[in-house]
C-alpha cells in the first residue's frame, strides 16, 4: 500500500469570484476567503484548490492570465494572498493553485509581443499559421463556439485558441516557453504552496502538421504530452512534497495510468470526464439525454477497478464548469436533504481523493435566470448566439442553459438567509444570487444538526478514522440494479458495505453474490452502521437484504 497524504485528503474547491466579497464591490476576493477559513476548518477539509487569482482581463473569469506572477487587482494583493496561505497552514490545511498554461491571455506581454511581427523574439511562444486557400489552417473548433483560429491583420496569419480568442494557445514545442512555465511554477512553489491543479493539461502537445479533426487531428493527448509532463516533473515537481491533479478531457482509465501512474513521474492524479459526459447527446453537452444509473455505476466501477494499484482517482460530481450535482444526479426539490447526503456518501466512500465544490456542502442547486442577459459565462453567452443562428428557439436554449450552463455553479455562495444577496456582498453581486438562499445557506446549515453540512463533516471525519475508506479495494454489487448502487470496500480484515438508493421511491436491496453467502448470519446481523442519511435504521437486521427509503444511504462496517 503506497501511502500518500494527498490520498488521505479531502479537497475543497474555491471559485474566488463567487465565494465571499470583503469590500462591497460585488466580486469575491482573497480577504473574503480569509474571513471564512474557520468555516473550512469546521468542515474539516485538508486542502483548498483555489481557482485562478492571477492578473487577468477576465474574458473567462481568470482562466485568461495576463501575468502569472501577480494577483488580480479585484481579488486583492500579494500580501493578502500570503496571508491566505499562512492562514491555511496555521490551521493545518494546504493550498493548491490553478495552473493555466495551455494558453495565456492575449493581453499577456508574451502575446502582445508575439503578434507584433513575424520575427519578434516572442513569435514562437504561440501557434501562428498562414491560412490555407484563404481559410483557417484547419477545421478545429473552439470549446467556446466558432473556429479555433483567429486571423490577425497585423501579420496576416492566424493564431490558435482552443478557448476564447482572448486565450491564445501557448506553443509547448518551444523550449523557451517550457522554461518560462517551469520557472514560474518554481517561484510559486518556493512561496510554500502545496501543489497545482493543471488546467486542460492534456492539450499542451499539438499534433505535427495540425491535421483536420475530420482526419483525426486533435490536441487531446498529443504526441509529446507525456514527455513534457515528465520534463516538468523532473525540473520542478519532483523537488517538492506536493500534489498535482491534471484536468484531462477525454481520457480513458488507461490514459490515466499514463498521466498518473505510480512510477510514471508525471502527476498525482487526474480529473476524468467520462462521468460528466453521461448525459451528453450526440451533439455535445447541451442537447443531452437522461442518464441511467447502470451506466453511472459502470463508469465509476471501471475507474475504480482499472486504476486499483496503478494510479489514483479523483472523485467529484461537480465543479465550476458543471451544473450542481444535486440538481443533476439527486433531487433538488422535496428530497434535497437526503439526496444530497446520499450523493455525498458515494463521493466520500469511493477509492480516490474527494473534491467538494463550494456550496455543495450546503446543498446549493442550479439556478434559472429568466433571460440570457443575467448570465455572465462566456461559454453560455456564445452558445446562446450560436444556437439562435442555427435555428433553435430561445426557450429551448434557455432550458439547455438551465440544465448545463456553467453559471449554475458560479452563483455566489449563500452565507445567510437574512441579508440581501445572502451575505455574499453588501454591493451588487457580479452574478445574481440564487433566490433560494433564504432556505439554503451556511448559517442555517451550521445551526441545524441534521443539515447536509454536518453530514459532510461527519463523512470527512469518518475517512480519518477508517483506513479502508481511503485505501480499500472496491467491488461493485448487483451491477444491473437500476435503482440501488451498492459496493464493498476491503482492506485486509476490514470490510465496508455501502448501499445507496438513487431514486425517489422505496427500493429493495438483495445482496446475492458468493461473498454475501460466505457471510455468516451472525456476522451479517452484527454489522455496525457507520453513517446513514435517515434515522431509524433497524438495528441488528441482516444486511444482505434491506428495504430502503427514497434516496436512502447506509454505510456498514462488516468485520
Ligand atoms: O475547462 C476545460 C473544459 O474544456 C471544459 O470544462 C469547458 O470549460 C466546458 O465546460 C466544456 O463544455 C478548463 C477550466 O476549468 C474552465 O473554467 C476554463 O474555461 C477552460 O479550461 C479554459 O481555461
Ligand atoms: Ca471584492
Amino acid at each position: 500500500m503506497d501511502k500518500k497524504w494527498w490520498k488521505e485528503s479531502v479537497v475543497y474547491q474555491i471559485y474566488p469570484r463567487s465565494f465571499m466579497d470583503s469590500n462591497g464591490d460585488g466580486i469575491g476576493d482573497l480577504r473574503g476567503i480569509i474571513s471564512k477559513l474557520d468555516y473550512l476548518k469546521t468542515l474539516g477539509v485538508d486542502v483548498v484548490w483555489l481557482c485562478p487569482v492571477y492578473q487577468s482581463p477576465n474574458d473567462d473569469n481568470g482562466y485568461d492570465i495576463s501575468d502569472y506572477q501577480s494577483i488580480m487587482n479585484s481579488f486583492g494583493t500579494m500580501q493578502d494572498w500570503e496571508e491566505l496561505l499562512n492562514g491555511l497552514h496555521a490551521r493545518g490545511m494546504k493550498l493548491i493553485m490553478d495552473l493555466v498554461v495551455n494558453h495565456s491571455s492575449d493581453e499577456h506581454h508574451w502575446f502582445v509581443e508575439s503578434r507584433k511581427s513575424k520575427d519578434n523574439p516572442y513569435r514562437d511562444y504561440y501557434i501562428w499559421h498562414p491560412g490555407k486557400d484563404g481559410e483557417a489552417p484547419n477545421d478545429w473548433g473552439s470549446f467556446f463556439s466558432g473556429p479555433a483560429w483567429e486571423f490577425d491583420e497585423s501579420t496576416g496569419e492566424y493564431y490558435l485558441h482552443m478557448f476564447s480568442k482572448k486565450q491564445p494557445d501557448l506553443n509547448w514545442e518551444n523550449p523557451k516557453v517550457r522554461r518560462e512555465v517551469y520557472d514560474m511554477m518554481t517561484w510559486w512553489l518556493d512561496k510554500g504552496i502545496d501543489g497545482f491543479r493543471m488546467d486542460v493539461i492534456n492539450m499542451i502537445s499539438k499534433p505535427p502538421g495540425l491535421p483536420n479533426s475530420e482526419d483525426g487531428g486533435t490536441c487531446i493527448n498529443g504526441p509529446r504530452v507525456h514527455e513534457f509532463l515528465q520534463e516538468m516533473n523532473r525540473e520542478v515537481l519532483s523537488k517538492y512534497d506536493i500534489m498535482t491533479v491534471g484536468e484531462t478531457l477525454d481520457v480513458t482509465p488507461e490514459d490515466a495510468t499514463l498521466f498518473a501512474g505510480t512510477d510514471r513521474g508525471e502527476l498525482s492524479m487526474v480529473f476524468q470526464f467520462e462521468l460528466m459526459g453521461i448525459d451528453s447527446g450526440s451533439d455535445g453537452k447541451w442537447w443531452g439525454k437522461p442518464w441511467k444509473l447502470v451506466d453511472f455505476k459502470q463508469i465509476f466501477s471501471k475507474w475504480q477497478t482499472e486504476l486499483e494499484g496503478k494510479a489514483w482517482n479523483s472523485i467529484y460530481l461537480n465543479n465550476h464548469d458543471q451544473p450542481r450535482l444535486l440538481s443533476r444526479f439527486g433531487n433538488d426539490r422535496e428530497y434535497r436533504n437526503v439526496s444530497a447526503k446520499m450523493l455525498a456518501t458515494l463521493l466520500h466512500t469511493l477509492q480516490g481523493t474527494p473534491y467538494i465544490y463550494q456550496g455543495e456542502e450546503i446543498g446549493m442547486t442550479n439556478v434559472r435566470f429568466e433571460t440570457i442577459d443575467e448570465y455572465r459565462d462566456i461559454e453560455t453567452i456564445n452558445m446562446y448566439k450560436e444556437y439562435l443562428e442555427k435555428g433553435r428557439t430561445p426557450e429551448e436554449i434557455m432550458e439547455a442553459i438551465y440544465a448545463k450552463g456553467r453559471d449554475n455553479a458560479r452563483t455566489p455562495m449563500q452565507w445567510d438567509g437574512r441579508s440581501p444577496h445572502a451575505g455574499f456582498t453588501t454591493g451588487t453581486p457580479w452574478l445574481a444570487v440564487n433566490p433560494n438562499y433564504r432556505d439554503i445557506n451556511v448559517e442555517q446549515a451550521l445551526t441545524d444538526e441534521n443539515s447536509i453540512f454536518h453530514y459532510y463533516r461527519r463523512l470527512i471525519e469518518l475517512r480519518k478514522q477508517h483506513e479502508v475508506i481511503v485505501y480499500g479495494r472496491y467491488e461493485l454489487l448487483n451491477a444491473d440494479d437500476n435503482q440501488v448502487y451498492a459496493y464493498t470496500r476491503t482492506l485486509g480484515q476490514e470490510q465496508l458495505l455501502v448501499v445507496l438508493n438513487f431514486y425517489d421511491q422505496p427500493a429493495r436491496f438483495n445482496w446475492t453474490t458468493p461473498e454475501a453467502e460466505a457471510l455468516s448470519p451472525e456476522k451479517a446481523q452484527a454489522a455496525e452502521l457507520l453513517i446513514a442519511n435517515y434515522d431509524g435504521v433497524p438495528a441488528g437486521a441482516d444486511v444482505r437484504s434491506m428495504d430502503l427509503r427514497p434516496y436512502e444511504a447506509r454505510v456498514y462496517k462488516l468485520t
